[in-house]
C-alpha cells in the first residue's frame, strides 16, 4: 500500500497536471518547489530560530514554517547561529521604515547564514514573512537579500457590503462570511484563512458591514460578535471597523432626532463609541454613507457633512476615525450627478477634523469599467483624501467574467491631477505625498465569499490580491503584481506565465470595449447592472438611466460635460480640464463622457463615430476568443479542476460579450440609422428581443 502511494505520488509529482484544487488555497499554496530549483532555497530554510511569543510572532512563525515546510520542507527549530541557513524573526528599531515596514537582508550571525526577518513592530515581522514566502513562491533569488519596504498608505481596507443576514449586496461569491448568527459563539476558522491573506497583501483593516448599513450593527449583540472577529484578527494586524448608520440614536437611543448639533445625539455616539472600545480596544472607527442613495444623514436636519462627520469623529476622538463616503447625489439635485460629490464637498475642504477622512469613489459616477478619475482627487489639498476602488465587479461582468482590474487601478492612480503641477497624480494624492497628509486610506470593495474560491472565480482572487499590493505601493507596476499572482496561484513555468499575465493585463480593455466603449458608461440593465440595458429610461430619477449617460440620439451620442454642456470639466484643474474639453486633446478612450458627438464625427482611425463604436464592441468579443484560445493551451500547468472552471466561465463570458455587442449595435443602430462597417454582422435578435430579455434573479441585489 504505502508502495503504491509512493508510486502514484512519484508518478504525480512527476506528471506536469497537478492535484485537484478548488482555489481555497488562494495565492499561499506553497506547493513544492521543482526538485531543480529547489537546493538554494532548502539551504536557506534549514531551521527558524526561537522567536518571542507575541501573538503576532507566533502567527509569523507559524506562517514561515508552513510555508517553508510546503516549498521546501520543514525547517528545524534552531537557536540563531547554531548551523547555516536559519531564518530569524526580530523585532528591533528598524530606521525608517515606520511601524509596518521591514527588512530582510542575509547576513553571518556568530559565523552562520542567516536571513534576518527584522522590524520595529511584531507586525512589520509578519509581513516580511509572506514577503520572504512570495520571493520563493515566486522564485526569485534569496542567497544574498537586502529588501526593505514599508506601506505608503496608512489604512488600507477592505470593505465588505455584507448584510447582517449574510446577503451581499454587489456580492458575486456566495453568501457573506461573516457568520452573525453563530457569533461570537462559534467563530469559523475560515476568518482566520481571512485574515492570513489580508496580511499577506498588507490589508490591516476591515469593514464588517454594508454601507448600506442596519441600526443593529451597533448592538450589544452585534458588537460582541465583532469583537469576536476582532479578537481573531488582531495577530494578522488587521483592525475591524463598522459601518454606521446615521439614525442610530433615533433607533436605538429612542431619541427624536439624529441631529448631529443636538447634545443628546452627540452624547449618544460618544456613549456607543465607548461600549465598542470596551470590547474592541482597537477598533478602527466607522465609515459612514450619509444622504445618499435615501440614507440617512445630518442634510436631514439642515445640517452638512461637516456637521456630521466632526460630531462622530469627536466621538471616537484620538481612538480611531471617521471615514465619510463622498459617493452623494441628492433627490434634490438637478445637475449633472458626475459633478455632485464635488460640489457638495469641495467648499468643506480644511474644515474637516483631523481625524476624518473623505473617501472618495475612483470616478465620479459609480464604478464603471472606464471613468476618467475623481475630480476631488487634488481639489482638497486640506482634507484627508481617501480612495474608495470596487473590487467586486459590480458593472464589469460580475463573477464570471475574466477582468483584472488591475489595469483599472491603474490608470487611475497614474492620472494626473496637475493640482500642483505636472506629476500631482492621484496616488501622491492618495499616498499623502502631494499634501504632507499623514492619515491615508485605499479602500477596496470586497469581492469575497463563502464559495470556496473566496472570489467567485479564480481569476477574481488576483483583484483583491493587486488591491492589496496597490494600497500598500499605490505606484507599483500591475503587469508584476499580475505577474506575481500567476506564478503563486497557477504556475511559475513561462510558457504559463507570459501569455496568461498578457491576457490579464489585457482583459480590462477588452470589457470596456464589448460593454461601454469610447467613453460610453453606465449602460447596463437597471438595478441588478447585469447585462446591457442602454435602453434602461423612465422610473425614480434620470441619472438610474442607461439614456441619461449615452444621450443617444439621431444627431448623435455622448454626454456634452464641457462648458456648452454640464461643465463637469471644470472641476478639474484648468490644464486638465481644458484637455478634457477639447476634442483635440481628450483621449478617445474618455470621448463620450466629455463629448456628445454626431454619428460621422471622425474618429482619430479615420472611422466614424459609428463605425468606430461598432468595430471597438467586436474587437472586444474577439479578445474574449483570444483568453479562451490562450487558456484553452494551459492545461499542462494547471489542475483540472480550476482549469475547468476558468473554461465555463469564459465561455459564458464569451456568449455575454457578443450579447452585449449585439444588443447595443441594435440599440444604437436605431438612432444613428447607419448602415454597419464592412464585415460586421448585423445583431441575430430584435431590439424588442434583447430588450425583453429579464433577470429578476440575479445575484447581488
Ligand atoms: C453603487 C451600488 C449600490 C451601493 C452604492 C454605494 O449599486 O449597491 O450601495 O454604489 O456605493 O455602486 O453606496
Amino acid at each position: 500500500m504505502r508502495l503504491l502511494a509512493l508510486v502514484l505520488g512519484l508518478v504525480l509529482a512527476g506528471s506536469a497536471t497537478a492535484h485537484a484544487e478548488d482555489g481555497y488555497d488562494l495565492w499561499l499554496r506553497y506547493k513544492p518547489v521543482e526538485a531543480a530549483a529547489k537546493a538554494p532555497y532548502a539551504a536557506r530554510a534549514a531551521a527558524i530560530a526561537p522567536v518571542a511569543s507575541t501573538p503576532t510572532l507566533k502567527v509569523a512563525r507559524a506562517e514561515l514554517e508552513r510555508g517553508l515546510t510546503g516549498l521546501v520542507g520543514k525547517p528545524a527549530s534552531a537557536a540563531a547561529g547554531s548551523r547555516d541557513g536559519v531564518i530569524q524573526l526580530t523585532v528591533s528599531p528598524e530606521q525608517g521604515l515606520g511601524d509596518e515596514g521591514y527588512r530582510i537582508r542575509t547576513t553571518a550571525v556568530n559565523g552562520r547564514k542567516t536571513t534576518v526577518i527584522a522590524a520595529s513592530k511584531d507586525i512589520g515581522v509578519l509581513y516580511g514573512v509572506f514577503r520572504y514566502l512570495e520571493l520563493i513562491q515566486t522564485r526569485q533569488p534569496v542567497e544574498s537579500l537586502d529588501i526593505a519596504s514599508s506601506p505608503k498608505v496608512k489604512l488600507r481596507m477592505l470593505n465588505h457590503w455584507d448584510n447582517l443576514n449574510r446577503t451581499v449586496e454587489r456580492g458575486y461569491a456566495g453568501q457573506s462570511i461573516f457568520d452573525w448568527w453563530r457569533l461570537p459563539g462559534h467563530v469559523d476558522p475560515r476568518m482566520v484563512d481571512y485574515a492570513r491573506a489580508n496580511a499577506s497583501i498588507g490589508v490591516n483593516g476591515t469593514v464588517l458591514n454594508n454601507v448600506n448599513a442596519k441600526a443593529d450593527s451597533l448592538t450589544p449583540a452585534y458588537i460582541a460578535k465583532a469583537a469576536a472577529l476582532a479578537d481573531t484578527f488582531r495577530p494578522y494586524g488587521i483592525r475591524v471597523y463598522l459601518s454606521a448608520r446615521w439614525s442610530a440614536p433615533v433607533e436605538l437611543g429612542a431619541l427624536k432626532t439624529a441631529d448631529p448639533l443636538d447634545p443628546a445625539v452627540a452624547a449618544f455616539w460618544k456613549a456607543k463609541a465607548n461600549e465598542i472600545y470596551k470590547a474592541i480596544p482597537d477598533f478602527g472607527g466607522f465609515l459612514v454613507k450619509a444622504n445618499s442613495e435615501g440614507q440617512p444623514g445630518p442634510q436631514d436636519y439642515g445640517r452638512t457633512h461637516v456637521d456630521g462627520a466632526n460630531m462622530l469623529a469627536d466621538a471616537v476622538g484620538s481612538r480611531g476615525v471617521v471615514i465619510w463616503r463622498a459617493f452623494v447625489y441628492s433627490h434634490e439635485q438637478p445637475d449633472d450627478r458626475a459633478k455632485q460629490g464635488y460640489n457638495e464637498f469641495k467648499p468643506f475642504d480644511g474644515q474637516f477634523r483631523d481625524n476624518v477622512v473623505v473617501q472618495v469613489k475612483n470616478g465620479a459616477i459609480d464604478f464603471q469599467p472606464r471613468e476618467p478619475f475623481h475630480p476631488l482627487f487634488g481639489a482638497m489639498p486640506k482634507s484627508n483624501l481617501g480612495m474608495e476602488f470596487q473590487i467586486t465587479k459590480e458593472y464589469l461582468g460580475f463573477s464570471t467574467h475574466l477582468v483584472y482590474l488591475g489595469p483599472m487601478y491603474e490608470e487611475t492612480l497614474r492620472s494626473d491631477t496637475m493640482a500642483k503641477g505636472k506629476g500631482s497624480t492621484v496616488a501622491k494624492v492618495v499616498d499623502g505625498q502631494l499634501d504632507g497628509r499623514k492619515l491615508t486610506v485605499m479602500a477596496g470593495v470586497a469581492n469575497i465569499g463563502t464559495d470556496r474560491n473566496w472570489s467567485g472565480s479564480q481569476f477574481d482572487q488576483a483583484n483583491w490580491y493587486v488591491f492589496g499590493r496597490l494600497a500598500w505601493d499605490p505606484e507599483a507596476s500591475t503587469r508584476e503584481i499580475a505577474t506575481d499572482w500567476a506564478k503563486m496561484t497557477f504556475s511559475n513555468d513561462p510558457k504559463f506565465v507570459k501569455p496568461v499575465v498578457d491576457m490579464m493585463m489585457g482583459s480590462r480593455e477588452a470589457t470596456v470595449n464589448y460593454m461601454t466603449p469610447l467613453g460610453l458608461h453606465h449602460q447596463m440593465a437597471r438595478s441588478h447592472h447585469y447585462g446591457p440595458g442602454p435602453w434602461v429610461a423612465g422610473g425614480e430619477r434620470a441619472d438610474w438611466t442607461s439614456v441619461y449617460y449615452a444621450k443617444a440620439g439621431p444627431d448623435g451620442l455622448g454626454f456634452d460635460r464641457t462648458p456648452t454642456g454640464s461643465n463637469a470639466t471644470a472641476q478639474y484643474a484648468p490644464a486638465v480640464g481644458a484637455c478634457f474639453a477639447d476634442l483635440k486633446c481628450v483621449d478617445e478612450k474618455d470621448l463620450l463622457w466629455f463629448h456628445h458627438l454626431s454619428w460621422d464625427y471622425r474618429l482619430k482611425s479615420g472611422d466614424t463615430l459609428w463605425d468606430g463604436l461598432v468595430k471597438r464592441y467586436g474587437q472586444g468579443v474577439t479578445y474574449v476568443d483570444g483568453m479562451q484560445t490562450t487558456w484553452a493551451g494551459m492545461t499542462p500547468y494547471v489542475d483540472a479542476q480550476r482549469h475547468a472552471e476558468v473554461t465555463d466561465y469564459l465561455k459564458i463570458q464569451r456568449g455575454e460579450a457578443q450579447w452585449w455587442r449585439d444588443a447595443s449595435v441594435a440599440w444604437f443602430g436605431s438612432f444613428s440609422k447607419r448602415p454597419l462597417p464592412a464585415g460586421e454582422k448585423a445583431p441575430p435578435k430584435t431590439l424588442e428581443e434583447y430588450k425583453a430579455m429579464k433577470f429578476p434573479y440575479a445575484p447581488g441585489i
